[in-house]
């Protein structure tokens, strides 16, 4: 049987606003299907977003969805998640949202190893503004605040969130959609703070200035420049340079922010309740 896709779809929101050739739907479907492995109802599923293009996704699909501000979606995700852990809450970021406005939000989730799943579809661009630099824009391309090409650097986004001490980390392209949807899956199999970089397209206002308006050329840029994990520890930095490097670069067993927020329940309440019987306050403590 063909794949439903309409379970997962809100037909009342369509048409979407995404411009022909975006690598933003992509994304979408390998999400969806990622989603539909995993045997959840859509009742159980909670999608977060900022705003952005990429952010338009949480409007489209049909579970729990909240469109929440600019750099805020894990925020609003951690608080559903403390709220209700039983539920499956995935955020959908974009590079602007995630790593500029929303930097301190995506460090700290992963620092506190936070249970949610970052889709965090990386255009290197803020697009739906009108094509401003982002933290994620290579240097010498150009963006509406860059005319002359950008001089900063960008960050690895992997690296980043692997060093602030996310526990499962991968890469992959739209080019690449079966794997994209594979890493997915997999994150979504995953306690703790887990996040999946989806290099994604935007041929409008990035293509447009960075002489590749035509979605397909993006797609035969990232065939030709990807480069695997495994081959690419083989590489030097020079061989390196303007590479995607694509695979799984982190997936550790670490418990996660909830099992641990549980325990240290269970601890005060134990201690609460020795006091209680005990009919004294812990040492230095006030107001009880
Ligand atoms: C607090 C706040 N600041 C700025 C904006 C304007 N704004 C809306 S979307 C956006 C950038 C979106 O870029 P990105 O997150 O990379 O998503 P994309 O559109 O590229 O998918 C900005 C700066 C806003 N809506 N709210
Ligand atoms: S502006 Fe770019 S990211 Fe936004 S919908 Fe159009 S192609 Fe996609």
């Amino acid at each position: 049987m063909a794949f439903q896709y309409e379970t997962y779809i809100r037909p009342s929101t369509f048409p979407h606003i995404w411009c022909p050739g975006c690598g933003n739907g992509i994304v979408v479907k390998a999400l969806i299907r990622a989603i539909d492995r995993m045997g959840w109802s859509n009742d159980e599923v909670v999608v977060v977003s900022g705003i952005g293009c990429s952010s338009r996704t949480s409007g489209y699909l049909d579970f729990n969805t909240l469109h929440t501000t600019h750099g805020r979606a894990i925020a609003f995700a951690t608080g559903i998640k403390m709220a209700n852990p039983a539920l499956k809450v995935i955020v959908v970021s974009g590079d602007g949202d995630a790593l500029a406005i929303g930097g301190n939000h995506l460090i700290h989730a992963a620092r506190r190893n936070m249970d949610l799943t970052v889709i965090l579809f990386n255009n290197e661009i803020y697009a739906m503004t009108g094509g401003q630099y982002s933290p994620a824009t290579p240097e010498e391309k150009m963006a509406s605040t860059a005319p002359y090409g950008q001089i900063e650097p960008p960050f690895d986004i992997v690296r980043l969130v692997e060093g602030a001490g996310a526990t499962f980390v991968a890469r992959s392209t739209v080019f690449h959609a079966v794997q994209l949807e594979n890493y997915i899956f997999k994150a979504l199999n995953r306690s703790g703070f887990s996040l999946i970089e989806a290099v994604t397209n935007c041929p409008t206002v990035y293509g447009r200035r960075n002489r590749m308006p035509i979605p397909a050329s993006f797609h035969a840029y990232y065939k030709k420049n990807s480069v695997p994990l495994e081959k690419a520890a083989k590489m030097n930095a020079e061989e390196l340079a303007g590479k995607i490097v694509t695979g799984i670069f982190v997936d550790v067993d670490k418990i996660g922010f909830i099992e641990r927020y549980g325990w240290m329940s269970d601890r005060a309440q134990a201690v609460r309740k020795k006091r209680y019987i005990k009919g004294s306050s812990p040492k230095g403590e006030v107001g009880n």
